[in-house]
């Protein structure tokens, strides 16, 4: 099997470790499947021939045997149907996993993202607006923290999809309190980011953009 999973060459600091060939990275790592990176520089995501392969010309897409597949939560669900440790096959618990994957991209990363984008744009309705959208995050997170009282993974005491998703929208928090005002969320994503498939796919990421830094690169 031969696998391919687009991924920007290098973007700016505040969005490293961030883009969604992470997600991809990280399932892929905890199958255990090898890959190859189709790289793209900033704004080639936007050609025709990205475009063929990924319709909003977002990162990541997926290549598999002529297989193309694209958003992440549903590559993340292709490889973890392969993957025992990412959906469990006792089908209540593949069932409960699949809710958690689609809560982490429906119902958290909207506002979170939301969030994120008032923090970049410098206006003052951008501003009147981030502390109502802020609070919408914060009861976002209390339902994610409430499940995670009395257990260490969203489906029980099994790391799977659901949490490797969950993590990965957590991490575009990082320049706020709001998870690190939750001790619970705190130390459950710790623990998802201490696993080394997460780190070798952090690892991968960061990799590739130190490689193409521009400030490494040669002048003309
Ligand atoms: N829902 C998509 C979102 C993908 C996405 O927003 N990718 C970002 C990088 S993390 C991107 O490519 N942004 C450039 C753009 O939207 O033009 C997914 O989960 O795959």
């Amino acid at each position: 099997m031969s696998i391919r999973i687009s991924a920007f060459a290098w973007v700016p600091p505040v969005a490293q470790g961030l883009v969604r060939d992470l997600r991809v990275r990280w399932a892929l790592e905890e199958a255990g499947l090898g890959y190859e990176e189709r790289r793209l520089k900033l704004g080639d995501n936007a050609a025709p021939e990205y475009l063929a392969l990924q319709p909003f010309g977002q990162i990541p897409a997926y290549e598999e045997d002529g297989l193309a597949l694209f958003e992440s939560g549903s590559i993340v669900l292709h490889i973890a149907e392969r993957c025992e440790t990412l959906l469990p096959s006792d089908p209540k618990g593949g069932a409960r996993t699949k809710t958690w994957m689609f809560a982490a991209l429906n119902t958290v990363e909207p506002p979170v993202l939301f969030l994120n984008q008032l923090q970049q744009m410098n206006s003052p309705e951008a501003a009147a607006l981030q502390k109502p959208v802020a609070e919408a995050v914060q009861r976002r997170l209390d339902g994610v923290a409430s499940r995670l009282s009395n257990r260490d993974y969203l489906e029980e005491d099994q790391f799977t999809a659901g949490d490797l998703l969950m993590t990965t929208v957590l991490r575009i928090l990082r320049n706020t309190d709001l998870v690190s005002d939750m001790p619970v969320l705190v130390a459950y994503q710790s623990r998802c980011e201490a696993r080394p498939a997460f780190q070798r796919a952090l690892s991968a990421q960061m990799a590739t953009f130190h490689r193409n830094d521009p400030a490494r690169q040669p002048s003309a």
